[in-house]
């Protein structure tokens, strides 16, 4: 199942950024399966433990976490991505930083790294000062910031937007920059769920967690479409409550060029990806993913 990208792969399906991929183990247990990239756990400059648990809930429709970012720190993920080169297929940093200067650290020392592209997380709901992507000028300075390094691929990890409007302003600052793709959508930043004991389901954040899986997936897509009609020049992966083959698809026909696996895979573990696989090659009833892209959008 080839597809577009900028980079071969041999399955669109990947991991989500944040997902069974912050250890060696469970990065190689991504590297050893059918996925057709891995994506590494967000890295910061240090090492972090995250937020106290419950920091991830299961509920009814979807999940709720505020991981706090916890992550061994980037000298531990350019290690791993040498390590990784074994399994033959491409392995995606993510970073996120605190500030300007380290988000230009980050990408610099990824730059000179085995990884195959960089994910610049502009979104992640949980690092304590808002969401530095719906800062526009924010955005627009960690740009021009990291685009200027090195030629390894610069990817996006972008926030849900809300309006038609957001979306074609964050595209105007996306345009200006060597961004070849975008990652649609992060969690969805602010929930709350309460649970049985009347209390919320997660301890920090005082219980408001980044909101993934089925509720997250509606969402995902209209920003993939909205995305996709806004900037042609991109390429979109798509992310948010693909449990099933229906639901890659849809993200195809909604204009996504590859997949992201989440909440799924923390549930189900690895056994979805074949699942999900067999489902969607089964929907496309031998139409090629270029053949469905964007269509159903007209
Ligand atoms: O670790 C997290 O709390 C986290 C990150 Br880095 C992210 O990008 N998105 C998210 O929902 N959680």
């Amino acid at each position: 199942m080839k597809t577009d990208f900028c980079f071969p792969l041999t399955s669109p399906i990947m991991n989500a950024c944040g997902v069974m991929d912050t250890t060696w183990e469970e990065l190689v247990a991504l590297a050893s399966s059918r996925l057709g990239a891995v994506v590494m756990k967000t890295a910061t400059i240090r090492p972090r433990e995250g937020n106290p648990t419950p920091r991830y809930a299961r509920f009814k429709y979807g999940s709720i976490q505020a991981m706090g970012l916890p992550n061994l720190g980037y000298k531990a993920y350019i290690k791993f991505s040498e390590e990784l080169k074994k399994f033959g297929k491409p392995v995606i940093a993510s970073v996120f930083g605190f500030n300007l200067d380290e988000y230009e650290f980050l990408v610099s020392e990824f730059q000179k790294s085995e990884v195959s592209a960089i994910e610049v997380n502009v979104s992640c709901p949980n690092a304590g000062e808002g969401i530095p992507a719906y800062n526009t000028k924010y955005l627009d300075e960690v740009l021009s910031r990291v685009t200027s390094i090195g030629d390894k691929p610069i990817g996006l990890k972008l926030p849900p937007y809300l309006t038609e409007k957001d979306v074609k302003e964050v595209s105007s600052i996306i345009k200006k920059y060597n961004v070849s793709y975008i990652t649609l959508v992060n969690s969805y930043p602010t929930g709350l769920v309460i649970g049985e004991d009347e209390k919320p389901l997660i301890v920090p954040r005082n219980g408001f967690g980044g909101i993934g899986g089925e509720s997250l997936k509606p969402i995902a897509l209209a920003n993939v479409a909205m995305f996709g009609k806004s900037m042609k020049d991109v390429y979109i992966a798509g992310v948010g409550g693909i449990s099933s083959g229906k639901d890659v698809l849809d993200f195809f026909l909604a204009g996504a060029d590859v997949v992201q696996l989440g909440t799924v895979l923390k549930e189900n573990g690895l056994s979805a990806i074949s699942e999900i696989e067999r489902e969607f090659m089964d929907l496309l009833r031998g139409r090629s993913i270029e053949e469905i892209k964007g269509k159903a959008l007209g």
